[in-house]
């Protein structure tokens, strides 16, 4: 099995890279993560956004596999389908197998997502408020409902014992859910007889017995490394295993299955939502960076947060990660800059500097870079690796050099013909 990992804060690229390599592979997998996600996919002059639906989707034989590790939410799962058969693919339910053993997002899950944010004042995480939290909170405390759960008898009996439960903690947070909630519920429970539709499995067994047979298997991250519960910027991070070892616990795969681990980052480094970002720029560069690659978030159109690549993080990510290749997303915005910085190492406030990511992010007074010539031109996506301008070759090879992983794949802009390989 081949994972595709983000290796900064999401929002890499991941998406139109899943599309590139799709038509190489017989499943896509999903393992973690939700409706939080956000995978922009361009060709053909159509752009579509998938929050849910593995990114497999529209090639032709793929199967595309919601793993266990997921929480889904089933009301924007079914929006999803239903957009995407109004587009034109009428194949799409066809494509899609879900785990027994996902997750549920409840409505109140998303309420709860919301009173924890608001409790949390000027200190929130800045969630997508899609419950994600409260949803992983459930499955570790082992009370969470699962789409199996949608087949039992007594399903409304387990959906109204949890739903009461967290009535009580929002009570508990003084948070207003009684306008909401009915009209939720309404949603919620139309969508389940939809889902009931959909086609199940054991998806342990569906992977475990695909790659037996030699097929080939791609597991596709969402967000990214440096938002993985245990190894992200914690608290600010989202609430499950975004780095390769989360694609087994999302699947059921073994650690031993995994070969190719493709690290996708972008050019330079974003991040939506709260926490602290080292290379983050606040002057006219910042803004360029945000302007000319559209940063805003594909799931809740906020703006990006952005700054120059940060090599400690990036090397961090690698590792955590065991990334055998990187793909470089959106090297094109950077096309009028005469000047790009990269961040090589941190000066710590303690006045020491260092190369590794420190424990906690707020250690770091500031980034140390090293400044290299932009190719200050527009670059043909129809180029070879190796007739990229020579700014552009160096600023690869300097990564190269700092990572020391190979980089095989540059972006020069969102549709899938604009994809150099090396
Ligand atoms: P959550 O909702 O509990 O997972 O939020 C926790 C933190 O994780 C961040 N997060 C993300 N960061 C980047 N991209 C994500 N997906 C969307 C996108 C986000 C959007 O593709 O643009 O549209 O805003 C994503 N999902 C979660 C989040 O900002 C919190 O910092
Ligand atoms: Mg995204």
């Amino acid at each position: 099995m081949d994972i595709l990992l983000g290796m900064q804060w999401g929002d890499e690229g991941k998406g139109k890279v899943v599309d590139v390599l799709a038509p190489k592979y017989d499943v896509v997998a999903r393992f973690q993560g939700g409706p939080n996600a956000g995978h922009t996919l361009e060709f053909d002059g159509k752009k579509f956004v998938l929050h849910q639906i593995p990114s497999g989707v529209f090639q032709e034989g793929t199967s595309n596999i919601i793993g266990n590790g997921v929480v889904l939410d089933i009301r924007i799962f079914r929006e999803e389908i239903e957009k995407l058969e109004a587009a034109g693919f009428s194949d799409i339910k066809s494509k899609i197998l879900l785990s027994k053993k996902t997750h549920l997002i409840i409505p109140t899950h998303r309420l709860l997502d919301a009173a924890y944010e608001k409790s949390k004042g000027d200190q929130k995480i800045g969630s997508t408020l899609k419950g994600i939290g409260p949803t992983y909170q459930d499955k570790s405390a082992r009370v969470g409902l699962r789409t199996g759960d949608l087949f039992a008898e007594d399903f409304e009996a387990k959906y109204n014992a949890l739903k009461n439960k967290h009535i009580e903690i929002l009570k508990f947070y003084d948070f207003d859910y009684t306008e909401q909630l009915p009209e939720m519920e309404k949603e919620f429970f139309s969508a389940v007889d939809f889902l009931k539709t959909m086609s199940f499995v054991n998806s342990e067994y569906f992977v475990n017995d695909a790659l037996k047979e030699g097929k080939k298997v791609l597991a596709e991250g969402a967000q990214g490394t440096l938002l993985d519960v245990d190894f992200g910027s914690y608290p600010f991070v989202t609430s499950s295993n975004t780095f390769a070892a989360g694609a087994s616990t999302g699947l059921g795969v073994a650690p031993n299955s995994q070969k190719n681990i493709y690290g996708i980052f972008k050019a330079y480094c974003t991040r939506v939502g709260s926490g602290p970002f080292p290379t983050e720029l606040f002057d006219e560069t910042g803004e360029a960076l945000q302007n000319l690659g559209h940063e805003f978030g594909a799931t809740t159109g906020r703006r990006r947060r952005c700054g120059w690549l940060d090599l400690p993080i990036l090397k961090y990510a690698v590792m955590i990660n065991g990334a055998t290749e990187l793909f470089m997303m959106k090297a094109d915005v950077m096309n009028t800059f005469e000047e790009i910085s990269i961040c090589t190492e941190y000066l710590l406030k303690d006045g020491t500097k260092t190369k590794e990511v420190p424990y906690d992010l707020e250690d770091i007074k500031e980034p140390i870079y090293t400044t290299l010539k932009g190719w200050n031109q527009e670059v043909d996506p129809k180029l070879s690796f190796e007739e990229l301008p020579q700014e552009l070759m160096e600023y690869i090879k300097f990564i190269e050099d700092y990572i020391e992983v190979p980089i095989t794949m540059v972006s020069l802009g969102p549709d899938r013909e604009e994809t150099i390989m090396k």
